[in-house]
């Protein structure tokens, strides 16, 4: 009984580090990556390159980037967990309306580091200096997306990038930025 008991633990504790280490597998430390999308708004008030400099000057590395119309299907995919929110056709909608620029960035702690560098949800309760609180006003057109885990940041970047798309490079300033 105590042995069975003992087979079962251990069976619960193998498949709690098989699930966490697949999801975060190599994306740890200076390793872990987010997902960053300058939505259509943002593509047409210019702000690509801005955005790209501020992640760029923070010190992190762009791994993968693509300029492209994304499909609703792609999208209702992308904002799954958010099907049953009221916004959620509109937002489908409004991602699907023009062109934006996905990509990959890495770097320590870069998927909360990227969320402070966003701001809030909501443009108005976004502090100034974040790329919300300086370029948007209302929830609706928020002008980037970034993600809000890392898992949620894994799943995303299966999605908009094929594995071969990911460039593994070495950065020349790397010993300038980390200790
Ligand atoms: P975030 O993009 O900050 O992670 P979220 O995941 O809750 O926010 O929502 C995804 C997007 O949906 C968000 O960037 C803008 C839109 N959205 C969220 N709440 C909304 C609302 N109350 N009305 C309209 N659009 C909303
Ligand atoms: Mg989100």
């Amino acid at each position: 009984m105590k042995r069975h008991l003992a087979v079962i633990e251990n069976r619960g504790k193998r498949r709690r580090k098989e699930s966490s280490s697949r999801v975060t597998e190599g994306w740890t430390g200076v390793n872990e990556r987010t997902f960053i999308a300058v939505k259509p708004d943002g593509v047409q008030r210019k702000l690509v390159g801005e955005i790209i400099r501020r992640f760029e000057r923070k010190g992190f590395k762009l791994v993968a980037m693509k300029f492209l119309q994304a499909s609703e299907e792609q999208l209702k995919e992308h904002y799954w967990e958010l099907r049953e929110r009221p916004f959620y056709k509109g937002l489908v909608k409004y991602m699907s309306s023009g062109p934006i620029v996905v990509m990959a960035w890495q770097g320590l702690d870069v998927v909360k580091t990227s969320r402070k560098m966003l701001g809030e949800t909501n443009p108005a309760d976004s502090l100034p200096g974040t790329i919300r609180g300086d370029y948007g006003v209302e929830v609706g057109r928020n002008v980037i997306h970034g993600s809000d885990s890392v898992e949620s940041a894994r799943r995303e970047i299966s999605l908009w990038f094929k594995e071969h798309e990911l460039v593994c490079w070495e950065e020349s300033s790397e010993h300038w930025i980390y200790v």
